[in-house]
């Protein structure tokens, strides 16, 4: 364990970056916790005081981001370990009638934000030979299902990104990481259908999803691994899903 850390966590206002949060808070880090929603992250610096910092920023926005994080309080720096977690899904429906505009929430905040915030943290990781990036990615990075030919392909990218960012690094101490979850229930489901309760909650009828706090748990087992050993990537499903589309439901 290594307790005292600097954790910068996005996507820290729901799911599984709230639950990475809150998991890293309870070991004893600190937590740069940055999203849109500034209203969800001022409750996380509510329940936990001084060790949060509440950082708004959507990470779609490179100047956004780099203004964010390169005037962090000196108390705060350096980051030694980045959650990019902050990420999406929208639509279901088949490539020919997708709104376009969807494609691009996705690639900019699952692709390009992921980079935007790991150009801001990772030179100065690599200067001081120390720090871990832990990308989120997904079981839909390893596999493609009707309807998701946009998701799959954004998680496909943060695969190669992460293989990538760990080769680019290679020597320097620095460690990247991969987490690829299968169903978690979170607000994701909600996103993906524009709000609409009754089909996200039908992604998870009659099996057990996994909660954002089993990933948490991997996460931070992760992070906490001695600093000779990196873990390259983990992919974690509820005990019912063996695949994209290959649930085991009951009832
Ligand atoms: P949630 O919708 O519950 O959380 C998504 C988080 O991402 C929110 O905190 C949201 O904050 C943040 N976010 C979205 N867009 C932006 C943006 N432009 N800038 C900053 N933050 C943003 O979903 P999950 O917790 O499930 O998703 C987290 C990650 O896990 C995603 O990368 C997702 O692809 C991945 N994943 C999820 C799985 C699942 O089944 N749930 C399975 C596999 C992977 P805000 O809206 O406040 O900005
Ligand atoms: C989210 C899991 O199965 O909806 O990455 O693609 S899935």
């Amino acid at each position: 364990m290594s307790p005292g850390r600097v954790v910068l966590v996005t996507g820290a206002s729901s799911g599984i970056g709230r639950a990475c949060a809150e998991a890293f808070l309870a070991g004893g880090d600190r937590v740069v916790a940055a999203a849109r929603r500034t209203e969800r992250l001022a409750d996380l610096r509510a329940r936990h005081g001084d060790a949060v910092l509440p950082l708004t920023l959507d990470v779609r926005d490179r100047a956004q981001v780099s203004a964010a994080l390169t005037s962090l309080p000196a108390e705060w720096t350096p980051v030694d370990v980045l959650v990019n977690n902050a990420g999406l899904a929208a639509g279901r429906g088949p490539i020919h009638t997708d709104d376009p505009d969807d494609w691009d929430r996705m690639l900019d905040t699952n692709v390009r934000g992921l980079l935007n915030v790991s150009a801001c943290v990772l030179p100065g990781m690599v200067e001081r030979g120390a720090g871990h990036v832990i990308n989120i990615g997904s079981n839909a990075g390893r596999e493609v299902y009707p309807g998701g030919a946009v998701y799959c392909a954004t998680k496909a990218a943060v695969e190669r990104i992460t293989r990538g960012m760990r080769m680019d690094v290679l020597g320097s101490g620095v460690r990247v990481s991969q987490v690829d979850p299968g169903m978690v229930e979170t607000e994701f489901s909600l996103v993906r259908f524009a709000g609409e309760e009754a089909p996200a909650r039908a992604v998870y009828e009659g099996m057990t999803p996994l909660a954002a706090e089993d990933v948490a748990d991997v996460v931070t087992w992760i992070a906490d691994r001695p600093p000779h050993v990196v873990v390259a990537d983990v992919l974690v499903y509820p005990v019912d899903q063996a695949g994209s589309g290959r649930v085991a439901r009951r009832g």
